[in-house]
């Protein structure tokens, strides 16, 4: 039997990823796909040192608590940990990683794409063409909102939120945002910081999230924040769905009070929300933030790293607890 160490990743992943952890690991992988049950990643730990998952699977306190003493560390593939019950994880003392840094610049392109797209009315003007409805052309056609000078509030100026705001300059953007803390002046480049989102929402056009979800933000969207948003402002989401309440921004793109949204993601995944199906101001994408070729072997590069500096006795880059 080998002496190396049991890796179970949980997802398919790219082949590149699988055929460098196939180098330093015994590996088990997921053949079909599916998302493993919490009685199936518990099932995994009695026969693994390490787990490699996706935010599909939910570590939650009781999974963990039945975790076998076997399992020491959980490499995620994703900078998002907000399914996996982090103090529970702690206090059993197994390691957990994340892969921040590595698909900054894939999420905010989807940010991006998702503010033009929803600004510009890419959604109905694509539709008009693929019904063949689009049988003349007028000036008062399909007026969307020039996206070119207005200003961005961006909601958690981390590493996402920094790149967003950098090619939001590209659009000659003013950039406003709300952190914990005012970010180092060198840093900023100019941005404008606010202490509240309250403050944050008031003096913007146009919103993009770009915090990770925690306990303490659950549907920070909702009906009284959405009331201190601009009339006719854009609402874009490559966070968490966790971070909004559904039915209010539904309601807000109903009205007319937001002008639009662009979603990346949902309170439930996969599936989204049907509702926002029947709103053409609604330009959204299946949780594709970071979806690249060239990020998704980043991020295996990255859970790796993590894997092995761990079983080499160092201390892994991204270790969260
Ligand atoms: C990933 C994400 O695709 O990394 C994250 O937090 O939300 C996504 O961009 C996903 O989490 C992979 O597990």
């Amino acid at each position: 039997m080998s002496d190396r160490p049991r890796l179970s990743i949980t997802r398919e992943l790219v082949a590149p990823v699988v055929d460098r952890a196939a180098q330093s690991y015994e590996l088990w992988l997921n053949d079909d796909d599916h998302v493993l049950t919490g009685d199936e990643l518990i099932a995994r730990s009695h026969d693994s040192d390490a787990l490699m998952i996706c935010h599909s699977e939910i570590l939650s306190k009781d999974v963990v608590a039945n975790f076998s003493d076997r399992l020491k560390i959980v490499a995620n593939y994703s900078v998002g940990v907000d399914h996996c019950d982090l103090d529970a994880l702690k206090a059993r003392g197994i390691v957990v990683t994340n892969t921040p840094d590595v698909l900054s610049d894939a999420t905010a392109e989807i940010a991006l794409l998702l503010l033009l797209g929803a600004a510009r009315r890419a959604y109905e003007g694509d539709q008009m063409l693929r019904q063949g409805t689009w049988t003349h052309w007028a000036p008062s056609q399909m007026n969307g909102i020039q996206v070119t000078g207005k200003r961005l509030g961006i909601v958690g100026m981390g590493r996402v939120g920094q790149v967003v705001a950098r090619r939001a300059r590209g659009f000659d953007m003013e950039i406003h945002y709300c952190n914990r803390r005012p970010l180092p002046t060198e840093v900023a480049e100019g941005a404008v910081f606010h202490e509240s989102i309250e403050s944050l929402f008031q003096a913007v056009d146009m919103i993009s999230l770009n915090c990770p979800a925690t306990a303490d933000n659950e549907r920070m969207i909702n009906a009284q924040s959405i009331e201190w948003m601009r009339d006719g402002a854009i609402f874009v989401n490559t966070a968490r769905g966790r971070l909004v309440d559904e039915a209010a921004l539904i309601k807000a793109l109903q009205s007319g009070k937001l002008a639009a949204a662009g979603l990346d993601v949902f309170q439930t995944e996969p599936g989204g929300n049907p509702a926002f199906a029947n709103l053409s101001n609604v330009f959204m994408l299946p949780h594709l933030g970071s979806s690249t070729r060239e990020t998704r072997k980043a991020m295996g590069d990255r859970a790796l790293d993590n894997l092995d500096a761990f079983f080499a006795g160092q201390e892994p880059l991204d270790r969260l607890v």
